[in-house]
């Protein structure tokens, strides 16, 4: 099957006033993304046992197989940001309030919650992303993957929001400083609703 870029489920101009402005938006999603989706799309028309497996399985297959890396790091990448886009929304940074509950009975408290997310999105060296996932066992866990790595192949969880570390994701607005980005996504961008959709439906 060939894949296609998702839509931005927002306008390119409507994270600005929020620190995600255009041009980031229009690189990340239109360039990057694009990218990784174009590659893939490469790789799979090159490999039968590909052809007739959606994204998820080509993501959980190619994980770990060392002739496939190219395949899980275009997959990966294109599983992640197609997160990441609903992970970021216009009226971001409010957390409803079964979420909120779900989040001070697992870390303590909504700030130690923010502390934890910030500390793995600082703590992933280079490249990556930060996680808030559900485990197996029923609690919210924080996690961070490098580069195109992702629970939805390690199995770490049920996925309910992301942040991208790259630095294509922050560099046009924040310059150097991931640890703003970080602080600013989980006030002002984190779109905590579409994770308690998630939570909701696991
Ligand atoms: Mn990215």
């Amino acid at each position: 099957m060939s894949f296609a870029l998702p839509s931005l489920p927002f306008a390119a101009n409507a994270l600005a006033a929020r620190g995600m402005c255009q041009e980031t938006l229009e690189l990340h999603h239109g360039k990057h993304h694009q990218a990784y989706v174009t590659a893939l799309n490469a790789l799979v028309e090159k490999n039968d046992a590909l052809k007739n497996k959606s994204l998820e399985e080509i993501v959980k297959y190619s994980y770990g197989k060392e002739e496939l890396t190219p395949v899980f790091n275009n997959a990966g990448q294109h599983w992640n940001h197609s997160v990441f886009w609903n992970s970021v929304s216009p009226t971001g940074g409010g957390i409803p309030g079964e979420l909120e509950k779900k989040l001070v009975s697992d870390f303590g408290s909504v700030d130690k919650f923010k502390e934890q997310f910030k500390a793995a999105a600082l703590g992933q060296f280079g490249s990556g992303w930060a996680w808030l996932v559900l485990a197996s066992d029923g609690k919210l866990k924080i996690t961070k993957t490098p580069n195109a790595a992702t629970p939805l192949a390690t199995g770490e969880g049920k996925v309910l929001l992301v942040l991208d570390v790259w630095e294509h994701a922050y560099y046009v607005d924040f310059r150097n400083r991931r640890p703003d980005f970080t602080d600013n996504f989980l006030a002002k961008l984190a779109n905590f609703e579409y994770a308690a959709q998630q939570l909701k439906a696991a």
